[in-house]
């Protein structure tokens, strides 16, 4: 009954009183702990985290305690300062905010033992400091004004000038990055498939590095089907991705962006050629994702073609050509790798001797490049090409500005950024001036992407116009401007679908393979790639999304795409217009996974761990005995308030007395 329940016990009704006194009083600590907390840490925010990556046997990377790792700053600028944090420092741990120049401090005992292959080391400057396992956070802060707070904070609250005991408060760091994961990827992996066989709300600890590839081709094909056998194809393929030490910074300047900028270049060069639709063998452009964690774009593309699953067979590759890294020519030459081991093959032989004889033409009468063979027992340096070899016995050439070990001394670093290949603008240009001023950059890598194209067209049987195929600097310095300097640039804003448009950041896009995709990359590249080879047709907007109404539009041949399109006259509206092209994705994912061989050696494993928080914060802690002080009276606090609600409680029925109704029923 209603009355019943209304009329409550003395006892009841004293407790609830309690509850609700104790409840006030802890929703004011929150209240109260959360602006004091707001005082206290200034939080850091333009950070990035070094993370945790796995594979079939190892982790690397770098992780926190699960409640972040806390320690009082140590700025090194110098060898020397290290001795303090290492060893004399009397208030351990301490967080090291280290200069860029000092951050190889630690490995300098390292070998180079991942990029190295059969006698010749390709990158004697890399330390393998990005593919060891660190046990405490590393970040990177990526603004030089929050290094400048950080170094305020230590200048004010450090050590006393004649270095004895440091005076209290010091300056402390904190830096949550804790994984999930552990071990590595075929543990993690198991973990996440247990959990979601048996889970409703599966709790998964680490993901499958994926992407999307960008292909296309000369001629359409039809993607539903296969190609005849005798339908030959020239594969030109190049890498769209990179990595560094930290997590999604990924500049890749030399190690990716110029590579595929140029062959972007060249298939534009190539698309215009008069003859194009008569050339007996057609070409198809590939542009591989996840190649950085071994190979996974062209593990998967070469593993679709053998099951059937991609419209090129393995067989009807005729030849390979591909970009390596060609932007730091130091002279005129571009070396052309070959690999030694299917050349035992005497056909295959002929055949890559037919291939390099084809650049070499192709290149004569090119200004500033001259293309160089090697000696024959050389092997290749790390390419895509590998992969294909793997599977079957062609012709393939690796072009690259190397004869021997990389010029590029960033190689998968953060500084491989613009500045490492040249491409700087005067300061008093506006963006828009700075997108179409051809740099030098620009030019030698137009001459490359130009004897790219000829030699294409030759390989796919042009004889005519070889002449005619010249890559324009102009295409090639939009992109690398786009892509090393400012992805929100009015050329790259016309030519995307309208909901791509955030894709596009002020700052250079990072060519890192994510977990989720496609990421900005990768639509960029297929985009650019339609804008450069497709076609603008006069289409509705109804008609561009589905083109199966319209009688002389296929699906199977084109892709079609509504794209925002440039500004009208008076800069107010977009133009919109449909493009139709050949430039098309397909999936990256390692095979192992689609196969659950999570500790495969034969196809790339690397996952990357989950995490909940990734932040870092600064401020000042007091000392040890303070602290101490602090709690005591906490605790003192805490013991004098038990004892009085004890007090109050035990002599509740005569501190609030009700009256009690006659008949009520007690609880
Ligand atoms: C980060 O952003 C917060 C809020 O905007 C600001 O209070 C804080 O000062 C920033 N941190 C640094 C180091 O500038
Ligand atoms: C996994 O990565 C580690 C560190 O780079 C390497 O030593 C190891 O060979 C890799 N394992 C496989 C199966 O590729
Ligand atoms: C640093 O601060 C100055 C002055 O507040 C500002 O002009 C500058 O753009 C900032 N630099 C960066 C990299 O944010
Ligand atoms: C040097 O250290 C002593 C304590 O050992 C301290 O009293 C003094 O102020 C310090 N001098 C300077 C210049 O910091
Ligand atoms: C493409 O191939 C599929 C399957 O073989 C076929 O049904 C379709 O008609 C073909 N399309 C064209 C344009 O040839
Ligand atoms: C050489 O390669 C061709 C084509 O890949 C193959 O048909 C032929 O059998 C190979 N010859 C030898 C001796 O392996
Ligand atoms: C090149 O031109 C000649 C004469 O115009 C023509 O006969 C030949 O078929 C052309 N070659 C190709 C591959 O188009
Ligand atoms: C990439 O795309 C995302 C999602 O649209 C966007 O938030 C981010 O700023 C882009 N990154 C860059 C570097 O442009
Ligand atoms: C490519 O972009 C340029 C510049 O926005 C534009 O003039 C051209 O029509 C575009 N081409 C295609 C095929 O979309
Ligand atoms: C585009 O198509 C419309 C109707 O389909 C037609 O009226 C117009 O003339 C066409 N424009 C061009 C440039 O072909
Ligand atoms: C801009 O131009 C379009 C036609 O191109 C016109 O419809 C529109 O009214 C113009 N807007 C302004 C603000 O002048
Ligand atoms: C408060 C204090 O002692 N600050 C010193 C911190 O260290 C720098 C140099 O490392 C000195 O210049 C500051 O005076």
């Amino acid at each position: 009954m209603a009355t019943d329940r209304g009329g409550s016990g003395p006892g009841p009704g004293s407790t609830g009183l309690l509850f609700l006194l104790s409840f006030c009083v802890l929703l004011a600590g929150l209240c109260g702990g959360n602006s004091v907390e707001r005082k206290i840490y200034i939080p850091l925010n333009k950070t990035a985290p070094c993370v945790r990556l796995l594979n079939a046997t190892h982790q690397i990377g770098c992780q926190s305690s699960i409640s972040g790792d806390t320690g009082v700053i140590h700025v090194v600028e110098k060898m020397e300062d290290l001795q303090w944090v290492l060893t004399d420092g009397p208030n351990p741990p301490y967080m090291v905010l280290l200069e860029g120049n000092l951050f190889t401090v630690y490995s300098s005992s390292y070998g180079s033992e991942f990029a190295h292959c059969r006698g010749v080391t390709w990158n004697p400057e890399g330390n393998g400091l990005a593919y060891e396992d660190f046990s405490f956070p590393i970040f990177l802060i990526k603004n030089e004004n929050e290094t400048k707070v950080i170094k305020q904070c230590y200048h004010d609250h450090n050590l006393s000038q004649n270095g004895s005991a440091p005076t209290f408060p010091l300056c402390a760091m904190q830096l949550f990055s804790h994984m999930h994961a552990v071990v590595s990827t075929a543990t993690c992996m198991r973990r996440s498939s247990i959990q979601s066989s048996f889970s409703i709300n599966p709790e998964i600890v680490c993901d499958p590095l994926s992407d999307y590839n960008v292909w296309s081709m000369l001629k359409p094909i039809n993607t539903s089907g296969t190609l005849e056998p005798d339908d030959r194809v020239v594969i030109a393929a190049t890498r769209l991705d990179s990595r560094s030490f930290f997590w999604n910074v990924a500049p890749g300047a030399e190690s990716a962006v110029a590579s595929f900028v140029t062959q972007l270049a060249a298939a534009e060069a190539l698309q215009k050629a008069p003859d194009v639709n008569t050339l007996p063998r057609n070409v198809m452009f590939a542009f591989f994702q996840g190649e950085t964690f071994d190979y996974i774009g062209s593990s998967r593309m070469v593993y679709d073609m053998e099951k059937g699953k991609f419209p090129v067979p393995l067989e009807n590759i005729a030849s390979f050509v591909e970009l390596g890294q060609v932007a730091l020519r130091t002279s005129l030459e571009l070396w052309m790798h070959t690999d030694p081991m299917s050349q035992k093959n005497e056909s295959v032989r002929t055949e890559v001797e037919e291939l390099l004889a084809t650049l070499e033409r192709s290149g004569a009468d090119v200004p500033d490049v001259v293309l160089r063979r090697l000696s024959e027992s050389q092997a290749l340096p790390p390419s895509s090409l590998q992969r294909f070899l793997r599977a079957r016995n062609i012709s393939g050439v690796v072009l690259a500005d190397h004869s021997g070990s990389f010029h590029n001394k960033y190689y998968e670093s953060i500084y491989d950024t613009a500045e490492n290949i040249n491409v700087v603008y005067p300061e008093w240009l506006s963006p828009e001036e700075d997108l179409n001023l051809v740099t030098d950059t620009a030019k030698a890598l137009a001459n490359v992407a130009t004897v790219l194209g000829r030699a294409l067209y030759e390989l796919a049987g042009g004889t005519n116009f070889t002449h005619t195929v010249q890559a324009d600097p102009q295409t090639v310095t939009r992109l690398l401007y786009g892509f090393l300097i400012r992805a929100n640039n009015s050329w790259f804003q016309s030519i995307l679908r309208h909901d791509l448009r955030s894709y596009l950041g002020d700052s250079p896009l990072q060519h890192y393979i994510a977990v989720s995709s496609p990421t900005n990359t990768t639509y960029v590249v297929q985009y650019a790639l339609a804008n450069l080879t497709g076609t603008v047709m006069n289409l509705t907007r109804e008609q561009c999304q589905d083109p199966s109404k319209v009688p002389s539009e296929n699906k199977d041949l084109y892709e079609y795409s509504w794209v925002q399109g440039p500004l009208n006259s008076n800069k107010t509206d977009r133009l919109p217009r449909c493009v139709r092209s050949t430039a098309r994705l397909s999936r990256a994912l390692s095979p192992a996974f689609e196969l659950s061989q999570w500790s495969s050696t034969e196809y790339s494993t690397w996952t990357e761990s989950r995490w909940k928080d990734i932040r870092a914060r600064i401020f000042l802690i007091a000392s040890k005995e303070l602290e101490f002080l602090t709690l005591m009276v906490g605790f003192g606090i805490l013991a004098f308030s038990l004892i009085v609600t004890y007090c109050v409680n035990a002599k509740a029925d005569i501190l609030f007395i009700a009256p009690r109704e006659p008949g009520s029923v007690s609880y």
